[in-house]
C-alpha cells in the first residue's frame, strides 16, 4: 500500500548525495579560465538542483493524504499527527523554493562574473547558505520518515465482502483468523496481542465463479464508550465502521481469556447497537476447554472442530445478487 513513497534521507545524507552528485562534474575546455568557470558553475548548479529535485520528490511523491480511502484516512489520524505532517510538508516546500531562489540568483552573478576567485567564494557562500537551509528542515525530515514508515506498511485492503473479527482480547481471534485463512498472524497468551489491523483471506470455488471474502482481524476492544479507547482499540473500531460487512464476533465462554462472559456479552450489544449496517455472527470458541452445548455453533483452533461448519455459515451468508 502506497510503497512508492522514496525513503526520507536525513539532512547530513542529502547534503553528501549532492556534493557527491556536484564534485562529479568537469566541463572541458581548452582554455583553462573558462574550464574552470563553467566547472564552478556546473557543480554549484548540480548541487543546487540535486536538492531541490530531491526535495521536491518528497512532496509530490508523499500521497494527498485527503485522497486516500477513508479507511487508510482514519487509520493514519488515529495514529499519526496530521498537522504536524502538513506543517513538515510546508517546510520542505519553503526550503525547495529558498533553494530554487537561490540558485537563480546566484547562478547568474557567477556567471557574470571574470574573477575565478569570486566565483569560487561565491560558490562556497551558496553550498553555506543551502547547507544551513537543509539542516534547519532536519526534524521535518524525521516527521516525514514517521509517516511514511507508517504509510508503507497500512494494510492492503481491497473492495471485496469482509468480515470482521472482533471481540474482547485474548479470546481468540487471531487464532480464528489463522484456522479460517493462511495468514500467519502473532498469537499469544496475553492480551493486546494484535495491535494493527491483520488481513487473511478465505476461498470458495462455485460452479461459475470463485467467491472471497477478506478477514479482518482486530485488537481486542474491552466494553466501554469509544472516547475511552486507546489508540489500539480505536483500529478495531475503524475496521469494524469502515470495512465490516459480516462481523464475526467471538465469544470464549471458558473465561481463560480473562474477561467474564458476562463482560464480553455486554460489549457484544454495544457494538450491535453502534455497527448497524454489519450482520453479526455469534461465535464460541475454545470449545475444548468447556462442555458446549451441541445444538449451538461452537469452535476450537486447537482441535479445528466446528471449523468447517463455521466457514459454510459464512459462505451462505456471502452477498449475491
Ligand atoms: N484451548 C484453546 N486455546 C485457544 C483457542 N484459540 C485461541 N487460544 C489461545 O488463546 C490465547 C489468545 O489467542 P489469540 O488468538 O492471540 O487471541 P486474540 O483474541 O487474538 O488476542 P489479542 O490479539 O490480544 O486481542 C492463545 O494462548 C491461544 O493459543 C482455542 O480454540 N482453544
Ligand atoms: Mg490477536
Amino acid at each position: 500500500m502506497y510503497k512508492t513513497i522514496p525513503p526520507i534521507a536525513t539532512s547530513q545524507e542529502l547534503i553528501d548525495r549532492a556534493f557527491a552528485r556536484a564534485r562529479k562534474k568537469t566541463i572541458q575546455d581548452p582554455k583553462k579560465y573558462f574550464r574552470k568557470k563553467k566547472t564552478y558553475i556546473a557543480r554549484t548548479e548540480s548541487f543546487t538542483d540535486t536538492l531541490s529535485s530531491v526535495l521536491e520528490s518528497y512532496i509530490k511523491q508523499f500521497p494527498s493524504l485527503d485522497q486516500l480511502p477513508q479507511f487508510y484516512q482514519e487509520l493514519i489520524h488515529n495514529s499519526l499527527n496530521l498537522d504536524s505532517l502538513r506543517h513538515s510538508l510546508g517546510a520542505i516546500q519553503w526550503a525547495k523554493d529558498t533553494i530554487d531562489n537561490i540558485a537563480t540568483s546566484q547562478t547568474k552573478t557567477l556567471r557574470r562574473s571574470t574573477d575565478l576567485q569570486f566565483i569560487h567564494k561565491k560558490q562556497r557562500e551558496i553550498h553555506g547558505r543551502c547547507t544551513s537551509i537543509i539542516k534547519q528542515i532536519n526534524a521535518d525530515f524525521q516527521v516525514l520518515r514517521d509517516a511514511r514508515d507508517f504509510i508503507v506498511k497500512l494494510p492492503d485492503i481491497q473492495d471485496i465482502p469482509t468480515i470482521v473479527i472482533a471481540g474482547y482480547p485474548n479470546v481468540g481471534k487471531s487464532s480464528l483468523l489463522s484456522c479460517l485463512s493462511r495468514a500467519k498472524p502473532h498469537i499469544a497468551q496475553y492480551p493486546f496481542t494484535t495491535k494493527t489491523i491483520q488481513v487473511g483471506h478465505m476461498k470458495q470455488r462455485t460452479d461459475f465463479f470463485t467467491e472471497q471474502f477478506q478477514i479482518i482481524d482486530t485488537p481486542g476492544l474491552l466494553e466501554q464508550p469509544d472516547e475511552e479507547r486507546n489508540e489500539i482499540e480505536q483500529v478495531a473500531i475503524i475496521a469494524l465502521s469502515n470495512l465490516a460487512d459480516i462481523v464475526i464476533y467471538l465469544l470464549d465462554p471458558s473465561e481463560s481469556c480473562g474477561y467474564t462472559l458476562i463482560q464480553q456479552q455486554q460489549l457484544l450489544s454495544r457494538l450491535k447497537q453502534q455497527f448497524t449496517n454489519a450482520e453479526f455472527i455469534i461465535v464460541k470458541t475454545k470449545n475444548d476447554l468447556y462442555d458446549a452445548d451441541e445444538q449451538e455453533l461452537s469452535v476450537s483452533c486447537i482441535t479445528n472442530d466446528g471449523i468447517d461448519e463455521l466457514r459454510s455459515l459464512l459462505f451462505s451468508h456471502y452477498p449475491r445478487d
